[in-house]
Order: structure tokens, then C-alpha cells, then sequence
């Protein structure tokens, strides 16, 4: 292995301010791969200088990481464990600014945002999954015999060994650490390949590891790209037992495939088209905040967003307006100037792709409530990837805007008349991840909450989450569940051991 660095994140050369981020490999910052740059969103600047992981540093990584589980981290106690992890926590806060400034440069996302909900969660999935881990019991069954005599079953969890780890750009240290850490906490060597769009965080990681004292090649973060790439690659890889995922469904199925003939473990969080209902009884204030905000926030780009939302009839042009006065009241501009809550789109790429639908749902009828363009900006942000707020009524169930992902901070707003119809309507998708109902009817909030086929019912609230549920989607929205104990069952297996007594 070639060239260390101690400090991946410094500036490459010190006049561009462009940094240089390495492949992380066995406890070190090694040399190669072909660099490719790394877009600030909001001013379409390069800011970095990440390097694609070829074919050799993937097998190195699988290899630092294989003799990791073998050696001291596979050995360790639990309580050292648990002990390390909980400092890789206190670290991330510890240099809580750097973790914030190199997630704003790579998603261009507003610094009240990045501060309140992406760097903590990055800290908080550690703590939470050091404490999961402590206080798990396995499965007992003690046993009747042919001969008449007695059999104890019990059973212990072992790790799976090496895991790789494939995460998107929309919340990238926070959606990373919700797959390191658990897969961590019981005792797997992680692989990360991060999104090429954000590589900044988790190459930070990497110095975060090691300042604690993490074995080396307990965590290992390769760079690059999907398809031909260090991302494929990974999955293809042999010595990769189980795979974790965010992303978009295609990518899922496209992982799939390549890791079918290895028959490696999967868990999948893909993409959604969400439902809100909002009932004529809800509380008209807290909905049209709750459900603004859960449009907008992060530019749209939450896998949990809604992009389609039913409203009773009597309570529809209220609502509306509410959302269009919230839509118009969003300040766009540069993460860091003063009362800016609403940033780019991750890149320019998908800009197009969201300007497009934009296009799609006037061609497809809708009426704009508001936005469907560009905003006018001036400065470094008029370089940026920005798009409007936007709100469309008059759209049709069938209508490709309300059953494809779009990604964006747009919703289509649909009436309807009855309970049974709004579940109809809200269930009628190829997608289930996420629902969020808006009613002061409490019986209506269990009924409607439980008949939504998605991984996760919201009443009265949005993205309001406790570590320790069960997280997931159905239909095309994924595979499996992560979350507290969820989280453990997948990145661990149970041995059972059977003694006859
Ligand atoms: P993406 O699928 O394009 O990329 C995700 C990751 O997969 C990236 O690291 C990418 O390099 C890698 N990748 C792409 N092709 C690959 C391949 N063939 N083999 C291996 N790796 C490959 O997703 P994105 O654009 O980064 O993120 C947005 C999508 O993620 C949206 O669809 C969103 O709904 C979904 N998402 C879902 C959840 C959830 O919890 N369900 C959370 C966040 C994002
Ligand atoms: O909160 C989480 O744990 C989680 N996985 C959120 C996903 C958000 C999608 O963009």
C-alpha cells in the first residue's frame, strides 16, 4: 500500500482550496485511483478532488477488512467495543464544524439544517447502537427428547463478517451512520462506499476512526461510482458477505443482480412516492406546517418527502393557500447567508431531471400553484443548482407526477370526499415507504395509520424518529427493516447451539 495521509481533508494545494480525498484502506489514506471532482451544489464550484477505487484497492479494502474480523476488532470485547464506538460519537461532536462544513460543501444543504438534524444523527447513531447492542438476549428453548429425556437450545450472534456499505447524497453522513454503526456494533468490518456526489463526511470518518483507536480495517471507505465502478465492484466482490443500501429502486435491482450469484445478505432502503392525507378535522395550522416543511425540507430530497397529498374537500383551497404561502416565504440562496432555509438540488444533472417534471405536469394539466421555474440569484449561489418550490392542483391520480419519484421540493394536491377513498388513493402507488396523516379523530388516526402500506405511518407529524423502531418501505420501497434490534438481526446471525442433557 502505497502513500499515507494523516489529514485526506487539507487542501490539496493550498491557492484552489480544493481538497484532496483519498481511499481509506486498512487505517490509512492511500494513493491511486483516478481523481474526479466533487461539485459544491450551491455555487457549481469544485471543492474536491475525490479518487475512483479501482479493482486493487476494492480487494485491498475486502482484505484490511477480513483481517480485521479476524484479529483484534472480531476479538475485542463487547464493552471495548461498545467503548470505541461510543467515542467515534463523541469525536463527530468534538469536530462537529469540520463534520458541517464538508457535508454543506458537498450538498450546498442550508447550515441550520446540517447543524440541527444531519451532523447530530451522525453522533446519535453510534450512541444509539453501542447501547442496542448491550442489552439484546438471544433465543432459549429447552426441549422434550424422543428418549424421554431433556435438550437445551441456545443461541449466539455472530457477525456477518465484511459489509459493504452504499449510501446516497441527500443526507450522506446521517444515512452512512445509520448502516455503520449497527453493522459495527456487532462486531462486522464495514466497507462505505459513499455517493460520488458527497464523499466528504465518511472520508472524515476515516480520521475519526482512527483518532479513536479503531483497529485498522474495522472501517474501510472506497470512492467512485456505481455501474463499472467501485460501487459494483464492491458488490461483486467474493469476500463481501452482506450488502446495505440507499438508494434509488433501480439501483437496487441493479445490486441484485450482481450479487445474486453470491447469495449475499441484502437490505435495501429505496425510493418512495408518499402519501399525506389531511382530514377536514386536523388541526389547519399544524398541518400546513408539518406538511411544508416535510415538502421542502433538504430541497426535497428526503426519501420521506410527500409528493402527493390528499386533502378533504371542504378543508382544499384552505390548505392550499396555507402551503403556497409557505412555498413563497422560503429564503433560497448560499448555506451560510443569513436566513437562507432553502438550498440546491444535489447537482445539475438532477436539476434537469426535476425541471423536466416540472415541465411533465403542466403538459400533464396541472394548474401551479406556485414556482415551476428557476429562482433569480445573484452572486456565487447564481451558479447554483436551484430550482423553486413548487405546488401543482388539478392533477390527475393517473398522472405520472403523482406515481413517479421526482426527488424535488414539489407536491400535487388532490381532494378528496371520503376516509375509504383517501386510503384508495393513497395506498394506489408502486411504492410504500412513508405516509403522515393530519387528524384530530383519534380512532381515524389508528385506522387510516395501520391501513397505509408503508413501512412507516406518521399521525399529526413527519420524520419524527426514535432509532429504536423498526424503519423500512414495502412494495418497491425495499427490503427489510433497520432500526434498533431490526438493525442487529440483519448484520449479525444466530448460531443455535443444541445440548442434549
Ligand atoms: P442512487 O441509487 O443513484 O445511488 C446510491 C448509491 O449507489 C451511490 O453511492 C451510487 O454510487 C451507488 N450505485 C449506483 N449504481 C450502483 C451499482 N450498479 N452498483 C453499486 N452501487 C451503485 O441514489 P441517489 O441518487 O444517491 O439517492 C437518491 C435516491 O435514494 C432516491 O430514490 C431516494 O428515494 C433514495 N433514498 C431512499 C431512502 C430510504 O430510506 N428508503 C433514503 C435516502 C434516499
Ligand atoms: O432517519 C433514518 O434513519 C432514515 N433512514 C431516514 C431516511 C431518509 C431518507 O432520505
Amino acid at each position: 500500500m502505497a502513500t499515507t495521509y494523516t489529514r485526506p481533508l487539507d487542501t490539496a494545494s493550498a491557492d484552489t482550496h480544493v481538497r484532496k480525498l483519498q481511499n481509506f484502506v486498512g487505517g490509512k489514506f492511500v494513493e491511486g485511483g483516478k481523481p474526479f471532482d466533487v461539485v459544491n451544489p450551491a455555487t457549481g464550484e469544485v471543492h474536491a478532488i475525490a479518487h475512483e477505487a479501482d479493482a486493487d484497492i476494492v480487494d485491498q479494502a475486502v482484505k484490511a477488512a477480513r483481517a480485521a474480523v479476524e484479529g483484534e476488532w472480531g476479538n475485542m470485547t463487547l464493552a471495548k467495543r461498545r467503548a470505541l464506538l461510543m467515542r467515534v460519537a463523541d469525536r463527530i461532536e468534538e469536530r462537529f464544524d469540520e463534520f458541517l462544513e464538508a457535508e454543506i460543501a458537498d450538498t450546498g444543504k442550508p447550515h441550520s439544517l446540517a447543524h440541527h438534524l444531519d451532523i447530530p444523527r451522525g453522533a446519535a447513531n453510534f450512541r444509539i447502537f453501542s447501547d442496542v447492542i448491550a442489552s439484546l438476549s438471544t433465543e432459549t428453548f429447552e426441549m422434550d427428547t424422543p428418549d424421554g429425556g431433556k435438550a437445551l437450545n441456545y443461541a449466539v450472534r455472530k457477525p456477518l463478517g465484511v459489509v459493504g456499505v452504499i449510501s446516497p447524497w441527500n443526507l450522506p453522513l446521517l444515512l452512512m451512520t445509520w448502516k455503520v454503526a449497527p453493522a459495527m456494533a456487532c462486531g462486522n468490518a464495514v466497507i462505505v462506499k459513499p455517493s460520488e456526489e458527497t464523499p466528504s463526511t465518511t472520508t472524515l470518518l476515516g480520521e475519526v476512526m482512527n483518532e479513536v483507536g479503531m483497529p485498522a480495517g474495522a472501517f474501510n471507505v472506497i470512492h467512485g461510482f456505481g455501474p463499472g465502478s467501485a460501487g459494483e465492484k464492491l458488490v461483486a466482490h467474493p469476500g463481501v458477505r452482506a450488502l446495505t443500501f440507499t438508494g434509488e429502486t433501480r439501483t437496487g435491482t441493479a445490486i441484485m443482480k450482481t450479487a445474486a450469484p453470491y447469495v449475499k445478505a441484502l437490505s435495501f432502503e429505496l425510493g418512495g412516492k408518499n402519501s399525506a392525507i389531511v382530514f377536514a378535522d386536523a388541526d389547519m395550522d399544524a398541518a400546513v406546517a408539518g406538511l411544508s416543511r416535510a415538502v421542502f425540507l433538504n430541497t426535497g430530497q428526503v426519501c420521506l418527502a410527500p409528493e402527493r397529498i390528499y386533502v378533504e374537500r371542504p378543508v382544499f383551497d384552505a390548505f392550499v393557500a396555507g402551503m403556497k404561502a409557505k412555498a413563497e416565504a422560503l429564503k433560497p440562496g448560499l448555506p451560510n447567508d443569513e436566513g437562507v432555509d432553502f438550498g440546491p438540488l444535489i447537482s445539475d444533472e438532477h436539476r434537469r431531471k426535476v425541471l423536466d417534471y416540472y415541465a411533465l405536469a403542466v403538459a400533464e394539466g396541472a394548474t401551479v400553484v406556485t414556482g415551476g421555474g428557476t429562482p433569480q440569484l445573484s452572486g456565487a449561489a447564481a451558479n447554483g443548482f436551484f430550482v423553486e418550490p413548487t405546488i401543482w392542483t388539478g392533477l390527475s391520480q393517473d398522472a405520472r407526477i403523482c406515481r413517479e419519484e421526482i426527488f424535488g421540493p414539489c407536491c400535487a394536491v388532490i381532494p378528496f370526499d371520503t376516509e375509504e377513498e383517501a386510503v384508495r388513493l393513497a395506498n394506489d402507488s408502486d411504492y410504500g415507504l412513508a405516509s403522515s396523516i393530519w387528524t384530530t379523530n383519534l380512532s381515524r388516526a389508528h385506522r387510516v395509520g395501520q391501513a397505509m402500506e408503508v413501512g412507516i405511518s406518521w399521525v399529526n407529524c413527519w420524520f419524527l424518529r426514535d432509532l429504536r423502531t423498526a424503519f423500512g418501505g414495502v412494495k418497491m420501497s425495499g427490503i427489510g427493516r433497520e432500526g434498533g434490534v431490526h438493525s442487529i438481526n440483519f448484520y449479525s446471525e444466530p448460531t443455535n447451539i443444541c445440548i442434549k442433557l
